[in-house]
């Protein structure tokens, strides 16, 4: 029991460690932060649909800027729009595909039910390159990915 406990400690700091190293290597930026709802800048209205296309899907902000997105799903099956590097990203759709069904409420995320509206309120840092995708299971790898070009 104490062993396996320290065996699953271990994995899952090597995992933290392999996530932050990566971050450093492979990006000029990171994703961002939580924003404060207090201190919106602008919101953006985005929509999820079935063509599996988020609209729109290049969106501009400048560095500092915290962003209410007001994200609806207008399609007729579940759709989310999660923030982050694309390593983030692959990583987190990866877990989805082991994990079918998983339920996760962060704040860089929000998933949706057919005619569902929900919202993320992001601040963007570092001028640089952020991406957002839906994770469910086959839907980035058909396409729905999206990118914030942070100024
Ligand atoms: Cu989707």
């Amino acid at each position: 029991m104490k062993k396996t406990l320290s065996v699953l400690l271990l994995s899952l700091i090597s995992a933290a460690a392999f996530a932050s190293g990566e971050h450093k290597g492979a990006h000029a930026s990171v994703a961002g932060k939580p924003g404060d709802p207090a201190k919106v800048s602008r919101t953006i209205a985005v929509t999820m649909d079935d063509t599996m296309r988020f609209t729109p899907s290049q969106i501009s902000v400048k560095a500092g800027e915290t962003i209410r997105f007001f994200v609806k799903n207008s399609g007729k099956i579940p759709h989310e729009m999660v923030i982050g590097t694309m390593s983030e990203l692959k990583e987190h759709a990866e877990m989805m595909r082991k994990m079918p069904g998983m339920k996760h409420a962060e704040p860089n995320q929000t998933t949706l039910a057919p005619s569902q509206s929900g919202g993320i309120v992001w601040q963007f840092d570092k001028a640089g390159q952020v991406d957002f995708a839906c994770l469910i299971p086959g839907h980035m790898e058909a396409g729905m990915i999206g990118k914030v070009t942070v100024n």
